[in-house]
């Protein structure tokens, strides 16, 4: 009895009755959350009200899709989960692309939508939009709260089941009478979700496979992905490596969770990874997948992918494990205790110093290379090679999608994990310049560098106004090839040169567009111009906006040709 008592009074926040949008505010700082990104409108009135004097941080987006994306940058570097709010209808709907992005990328985010009233849900009210049907498919979970007494345990469970396991995009849609209504608070103490329950600890029969098969290997690898970033788990990834002698290759998004330096480093594998690294993925006997999916844009032909080897993969996410790639040892857990257990373990090292040996002289004799003599234009590769010099690689990158996103990731090495940001599975355009605000925000002292294309930047400029607002000492670099790059580069390779609605016939002045904003501009054609730009700004605590005029027609190279296996790159210049 005297138990149950006081449970029941842990229980029991306050039992003053209040409104919904209050209880929302108080189980967000029941959670911690620093900062929200978002946009009011009719049906989250109710919320925007309660935090008027809640002393919350609140980014004002420009675009609900900047809201999220933002959001987005914030979990990726802070770690934890990003929280947006958005009204109903148009503002829910604007959200759909980052959402979708997020799950995607495994990324953590708690997204508030308003509804309309529920007397009228279903009659085609002003701004009413099925945001749960049109967001199943793309969340980790959602919920539309129909009674305002659940909404601390709702909360609750949104930012459980967001962060924990395989981590991704929780919707929580609010009518907006269960925002207005009074009711008791009441948060339960423990969540109570028996249809989930992520297994986090390996299996440890498999992890003894794991081992042997690393004994009796003569060529394995290591293939690190972003799984390895979510479990915080880059230093147990070094431990295992050294422990075994394995040499390892990243994903994109997988970057920053070996040091570059490294001599079992191999690179970035994929459709614009490095020589050795696809190489080494086309010739291994052991792959182990740690925390990755196996994307195509990574494997390539299926048919042609990693053809002699035994595939392990290690998985928070069960349903990822032989969903592309037949796996022979499945470790499903999470990477850090996965990664421990195998270290414990401390297995027979395998006899692979030719194999040590050979994916060294493939990194020699092939690596990233581009013509520097060919065009009077400056390089965009020698733009990238310039921000990591003047950044001393210590800064937090995020990219658009396009050609300076493959650029970025081949010639920045990340030294540490948690300082690349980029939209891998989806590829969302639009997505670099408001990420970047997430990032700066998480991370108020980093120097934040946002490199574009000059197609992807204007989706979502409308953020410079945040930016601008905010003070948030973010560059922003432009690699202006006055076209869609990537799809200009694949019309010429693909398409006979049909430069079919790629490039543009009319540009905004960037720099002047800055200005408009309050934020400097500046505009630089040669490397001089970006050296002193670069010089100059990158130590000033302020925003600044680079465009850089770049060669129009340099493409991106090593690649592989869609349909065409890991060993069969083309643009490789072997030395
Ligand atoms: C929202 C969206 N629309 C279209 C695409 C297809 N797409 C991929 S890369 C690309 C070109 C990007 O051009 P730009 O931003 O100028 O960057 P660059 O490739 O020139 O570096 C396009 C249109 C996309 N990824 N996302």
């Amino acid at each position: 009895m005297m138990e149950k008592a006081a449970l029941a009074e842990k229980e029991v926040q306050s039992n003053a009755r209040i409104s919904g949008a209050e209880m929302l505010i108080n189980a967000l700082k029941r959670q911690e959350v620093e900062v929200l990104f978002g946009y009011p409108g009719g049906a989250v009135l109710p919320i925007y009200d309660s935090l008027y004097h809640a002393g919350m941080k609140h980014v004002l987006s420009r675009h609900e899709q900047g809201a999220i994306h933002a959001a987005e940058g914030y979990a990726r570097i802070s770690g934890k989960p990003g929280v947006v709010i958005a009204t109903s209808g148009p503002g829910a709907t604007n959200l759909v692309t980052g959402i979708t992005d997020a799950m995607m990328d495994s990324l953590p985010l708690v997204i508030f939508t308003g509804q309309v009233g529920t007397g009228v849900i279903g009659t085609d009210a002003f701004q009413e939009a099925d945001i749960l049907g049109i967001t199943t498919p793309v969340t980790k979970h959602n919920y539309q709260i129909r009674d305002t007494k659940d909404i601390p345990r709702i909360v609750k469970e949104a930012f459980y089941i967001a962060s924990t396991g395989r981590p991704g995009p929780v919707l929580i849609d609010i009518p907006k009478d269960i925002a207005t209504l009074v009711a008791e608070e009441i948060e339960p103490e423990s969540i109570s979700l028996p249809g989930y329950q992520p297994t986090t600890e390996p299996n440890y029969l498999q992890i003894r496979r794991l081992v042997e098969a690393v004994s009796s290997s003569k060529k394995p690898l290591i293939l690190a992905g972003a799984g390895v970033l979510h479990a915080k788990a880059s230093k147990q990834l070094v431990e295992f490596a050294e422990q075994q002698q394995i040499p390892v290759v990243n994903t994109l998004l997988g970057l920053g969770t070996f040091p570059p330096e490294h001599p079992l480093y191999i690179g970035m594998g994929g459709m614009h990874g490095i020589y050795a690294a696809n190489m080494a993925m086309y010739e291994c006997d052991l792959l182990i997948n740690i925390g990755a999916r196996f994307d195509d844009r990574l494997t390539g032909n299926l048919s042609r992918f990693a053809p002699y080897a035994t595939v392990a993969h290690i998985d928070i996410d069960p349903a990822e494990i032989g969903k592309n790639v037949p796996t022979a040892i499945p470790v499903v857990g999470d990477a850090k205790q996965s990664l421990l257990q195998l270290i414990k373990q401390n297995g027979k090292r395998s006899d692979n110093e030719p194999w040590r040996k050979q994916i060294h002289t493939w990194l020699e004799e092939a690596p990233y290379h581009y013509e520097k003599e060919d065009s009077e234009a400056l390089k965009p590769q020698r733009v990238m090679e310039l921000i990591y010099e003047l950044s001393k690689g210590d800064a937090i990158v995020t990219t658009d999608v396009g050609q300076h996103q493959m650029w970025a990731a081949q010639y920045y090495p990340f030294k540490r994990p948690n300082a690349w940001v980029t939209s891998g599975g989806l590829g969302t355009m639009g997505f670099g310049l408001p990420a970047a605000i997430g990032a700066q925000i998480a991370e108020p002292d980093d120097l934040v560098i946002s490199v574009n294309g000059d197609g992807g930047v204007q989706m979502s400029i409308q953020e410079l106004g945040v930016i601008a607002e905010h003070n948030l000492p973010i560059k922003i670099i432009i690699l202006n090839n006055g076209s869609l790059g990537m799809v200009r580069q694949w019309q010429e390779i693909f398409y006979e040169s049909r430069y079919s609605q790629s490039v543009f016939a009319s540009q905004p002045s960037f720099s002047k567009l800055a200005e408009a904003y309050g934020i400097k501009g500046i505009d630089a054609r040669t490397e001089e111009e970006v050296k002193q730009a670069f010089t100059e700004e990158f130590p000033q605590h302020k925003p600044v906006l680079i465009n850089v005029y770049v060669e129009p027609e340099e493409n991106v190279y090593p690649m592989i040709a869609p349909g065409k296996g890991i060993n069969e790159m083309v643009g490789v210049k072997k030395k």
